[in-house]
């Protein structure tokens, strides 16, 4: 069995996505982010990087506990686990690998930072705002292309690299605006393909469940949304 200490935001998506896809039995362990339970010792213990996704495997190597943070580390080692979504040959195996890594140095954090500009900072951050905005759909295009050459990110076959990209494509049009998804024809081909899988409904069914148990952003106390963004007195001096 698999603890999985969560909330609804796209990272923990991908966790959802692998354990339903890899058919792997796991209980999940609401996380209220923006309620600070990051912040618990208990918490910062198994991640002292107070950030979820996180996953206790009670079946770890040896038999043992053993925990896994950060969504990309958490994506290979579920993959090692089950056998599943990173194929076997080196080259296949590093194709999927390099563009998980898209995904977990340009797309998450680019997207990270241009939805913080867009949603939480104050007026007057022009300049922040449309850099990630450009960055974010710079690495769209990027993906654009790749999926005009093959069927999925890794290369013909599904892998963690497309797990790892849905939770973020998905928001294409939330984020940037529906008309932005005529942009990327390839890629919300890919997404809807994706959508209609089994273990990507059920997983988002599941997500639906912890979002419900969790404080959501626009509910959460300003000092709270403080510490979390590292703003106001939690600026660092
Ligand atoms: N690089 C990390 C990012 C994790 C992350 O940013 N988690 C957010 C939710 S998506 C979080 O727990 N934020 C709490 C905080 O920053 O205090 C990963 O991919 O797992």
């Amino acid at each position: 069995m698999i603890d999985l200490y969560a909330m609804g935001s796209p990272n923990v998506v991908k966790v959802y996505l692998a354990l339903e896809e890899m058919g792997l039995p796991y209980k999940v362990i609401p996380v209220d982010v923006f309620g600070g339970a990051q912040f618990d010792p208990a918490f910062t213990k198994m991640n002292p990087n107070a950030k979820v996704p996180l996953i206790v495997d009670h079946e770890g190597p040896g038999g043992r506990d053993y925990t896994v943070f950060e969504s990309g580390a958490i994506l290979l080692y579920l993959a090692e686990k089950s056998g599943k979504f990173l194929p076997q040959d080196p080259a296949r195996r590093f194709d999927a690998i390099q563009w998980m890594m898209v995904q977990m140095t340009g797309m998450g954090p680019m997207f990270g930072q241009f939805v913080h500009f867009m949603r939480f900072a104050p007026p007057g951050n022009d300049y922040a705002l449309e850099r990630y905005r450009t960055q974010a759909k710079r690495v769209l295009e990027v993906l654009e292309s790749r999926l005009a050459e093959t069927p999925f990110l890794g290369g013909p076959e599904y892998s963690i690299a497309d797990i790892a990209t849905f939770p973020w494509a998905r928001n294409v049009g939330p984020l940037l605006g529906k008309a932005a998804e005529a942009d990327y024809p390839k890629l919300m081909a890919w997404v809807a393909g994706i959508a209609t899988r089994p273990a990507v409904v059920k997983a988002l069914a599941a997500v639906d469940d912890v979002r419900a148990k969790t404080t959501a952003f626009d509910k959460a106390k300003p000092e709270m949304l403080d510490k979390v963004f590292g703003r106001g007195a939690f600026a660092a001096a």
